[in-house]
């Protein structure tokens, strides 16, 4: 994009495509985790009460997906660029994997959840979790089993929101890596960066919903993009420095 030489702040929206190439599937592809599991049935309270086990052991599964997998070249690079941005960086991811923290980036807001997070619907206390909820095993504060994935379903408030809302509004520079645009209310984050004035980019396998939303779009594979556009990033930085 053209002259970056004024950009301070920058919010990163993420989603499931950055995390394909680390053999994490999207949602929405022909082969996508919605083709075996419709999505009323996996990410629904509803679904949830209709179907308990099946909906634990979706996402017991998807956790043993999440600690198999590893960070690519594009989670890499946006730690890189964590660790070297000296103004304000946040990511906000809508994957429930950990990819980005054990890419680098020590600080990821994930509004859609973790699935390596368990909660616990009787005390509101969440705990780190690897291990199966299926077998409906006790909260480790209050005893009770009534554990389910920290994970925001659809009809669910996001995580994080007043945070997210807060940085966009300072961003001189928006930019949505790997998602369709399909889902709010992240989809919505362009048009409010838009409204403070930011830029926007748009790095992606193919056209989101909301591209014609964005300043520059640039289409390809999240491996080679995203360090691509980080060198350019701290390029332009250490001009300015
Ligand atoms: C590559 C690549 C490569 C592939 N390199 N790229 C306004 C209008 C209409 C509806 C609503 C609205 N506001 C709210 C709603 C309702 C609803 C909603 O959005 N519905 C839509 C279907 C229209 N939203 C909600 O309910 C949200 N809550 C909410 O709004 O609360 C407020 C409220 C509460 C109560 C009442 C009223 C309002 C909650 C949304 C929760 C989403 N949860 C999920 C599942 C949980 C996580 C999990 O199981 O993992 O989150 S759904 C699923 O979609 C998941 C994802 O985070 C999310 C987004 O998907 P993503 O990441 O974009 O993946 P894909 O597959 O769609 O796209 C991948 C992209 O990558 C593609 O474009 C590929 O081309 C690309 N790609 N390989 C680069 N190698």
């Amino acid at each position: 994009m053209g002259a970056m030489d004024d950009i301070r702040n920058i919010v990163v929206l993420t989603g499931a495509g950055i995390s394909a190439e680390s053999g994490l599937r999207t949602f929405r592809a022909d082969d996508g985790l919605w083709e075996d599991h419709p999505v009323e049935q996996v990410a629904t309270p509803a679904g949830f009460r209709c179907d308990p086990d099946l909906v634990q052991r979706f996402y017991d599964q998807r956790r043993v997906d999440v600690r198999a997998a590893n960070p690519n070249a594009a989670h890499l690079a946006l730690g890189e660029l964590y660790a070297r941005w000296k103004d304000e960086l946040l990511i906000v991811t809508q994957n429930i994997d950990d990819l980005h923290e054990r890419g680098g980036a020590a600080r990821v807001l994930h509004m859609h959840g973790e699935a390596l997070s368990a909660w616990c619907t009787t005390c509101d206390a969440r705990h780190r979790w690897f291990g199966t909820l299926r077998d409906r095993p006790p909260c480790p504060v209050c005893g009770q089993a009534s554990l389910r994935p920290d994970i925001v379903w659809f009809g669910e408030m996001p995580y994080r929101m007043g945070e997210i809302y807060a940085a966009i509004g300072r961003a001189d520079l928006f930019v949505s890596i790997g998602t369709s645009g399909a889902v709010y209310p992240a989809a919505g984050f362009v048009e409010e960066a838009r409204r403070v004035g930011a830029r926007t980019l748009e790095l992606n396998l193919e056209r989101s919903l909301g591209s014609n939303q964005f300043d520059e779009t640039r289409l390809g594979m999240a491996s080679t993009l995203v360090p691509d556009w980080v060198g350019e990033i701290l390029a332009s930085q250490a001009l300015r420095l």
